[in-house]
């Protein structure tokens, strides 16, 4: 129950995250805790990947290990987890050396039947929901607490791939050899996600983000026909399933990565709060398209990271400007418009949330 938590002291994102302008803004970064930190890769070398996501202690470990290292900077928490627990809880095998590998992938819609249909998320992900738990009571109340999904087409070019891809010509290939097989996974997988969520909100999740890395890799027509729908379906479904149990809702963010021409559309059909924006669209622009519909999250390049601290801060600067500059300002969540990267150095990250914090002041 959220009253058994310690009281939030920095709300910062769920307010930017609500709509709200504040009086500067909160700053997190996809992927933050992670390789780019020596902590992380300590924890790394004694424990495996899952193994570090499925021991409610470890994940709590690398989750505040940034929060520990940028005290007073960061403005929110994610809980270390992986998008691709979705698929091993319906009951697919991944590895990861170093990245995802699916021993076994969806070769054909047959192979569907190897799936659980009804995915019972407290047992198959329960150790999730107790990672969420330990973690909220150890933050005490520093920060909000994220918990996140994969989205169903992302998860299911991993699970028909078996691993990352430079074409998905496989999963491509099932779309359009299989539309209505393929419309049928992405609404499985969909039911999961949705559950899935809930049960991170019950267990102490305080902002959802669903990231939909590879939805720029689909035409704009196939986006809308097969990913835009089970995201709305998500949207829609954790909504009314909180409101049935009584539990208040939380915001909820989409990362589409790379659907910068159909901003407006997932900002007036998708059912999100927050939209996260890649390093492709002018963030005045993006503001100017979407008006007052949805907070905005985003977008410096990872890369700039590597640049030094003059271009860190010259673009952090300029970012601000862009955002702040655009229409009818509503909530803004600085963020990177994709995952850190495990080459930067951390007190160049450092930098970056100095800048936001000195650039974005109302
Ligand atoms: O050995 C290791 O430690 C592997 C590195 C790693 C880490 C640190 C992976 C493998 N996953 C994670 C954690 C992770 N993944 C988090 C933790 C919370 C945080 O700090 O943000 C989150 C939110 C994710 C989400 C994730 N996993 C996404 C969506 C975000 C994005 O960057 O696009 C995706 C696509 C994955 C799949 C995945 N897991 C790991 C890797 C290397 C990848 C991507 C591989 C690929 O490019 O296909």
């Amino acid at each position: 129950m959220e009253s058994d938590f310690p009281p939030l002291k920095n709300d910062l994102l769920l307010r930017a995250a609500r709509g709200e302008e504040t009086e500067r803004a909160p700053v997190w970064v996809m992927r933050q805790a992670g390789r780019y930190l020596p902590e992380f890769r300590e924890v790394r070398a004694q424990h495996g990947f899952f193994e570090v996501c499925r021991t409610p202690a470890l994940a709590t470990e690398v989750t505040l290990q940034p929060i520990r290292r940028y005290a007073g900077l960061l403005d929110a928490a994610i809980i270390f987890s992986d998008i691709l627990v979705v698929p091993q809880a319906m009951g697919m095998e991944v590895e990861m050396n170093p990245g995802p590998f699916f021993p076994a992938p969806l070769d054909t819609p047959a192979d569907v039947a190897r799936l659980r249909t009804h995915v019972d998320v407290q047992k198959e992900l329960g150790y999730v929901f107790a990672a969420i738990a330990q973690t909220r009571r150890a933050l005490e109340g520093a920060v909000p607490l994220i918990g996140f999904c994969g989205a169903p087409w992302t998860l299911f070019s991993y699970m028909v791939e078996g691993g990352g891809s430079r074409t998905y010509q496989k999963a491509k290939s099932w779309l359009f050899m299989y539309p209505e097989e393929s419309k049928a996974l992405l609404s499985l997988i969909a039911d999961v996600c949705a559950d899935f969520l809930v049960g991170q909100v019950k267990a102490g999740a305080q902002l959802l983000q669903v990231f939909d890395s590879w939805a720029g890799e689909l035409a704009p027509h196939h986006f809308q026909e097969f990913a835009l729908p089970p995201l709305q379906h998500i949207a829609a479904s954790v909504r009314s399933k909180l409101e049935a149990e009584g539990i208040a809702p939380v915001p909820m963010t989409l990362f589409p990565k790379g659907t910068n021409s159909q901003l407006v559309l997932i900002a007036e059909r998708g059912g999100y709060d927050v939209v996260g924006i890649d390093w492709c669209i002018e963030p005045a622009e993006a503001r100017r398209q979407v008006g007052g519909l949805v907070a905005l999250q985003g977008n410096m390049d990872p890369n700039v990271l590597y640049g030094g601290r003059a271009a860190v801060e010259r673009e952090v600067k300029r970012m601000c400007e862009s955002f702040k500059g655009g229409r009818a300002p509503k909530g803004w969540i600085a963020n990177l418009g994709h995952g850190i990267t495990p080459g930067v150095d951390p007190e160049d990250l450092r930098w970056f949330f100095e800048c936001v914090h000195k650039y974005s002041k109302a």
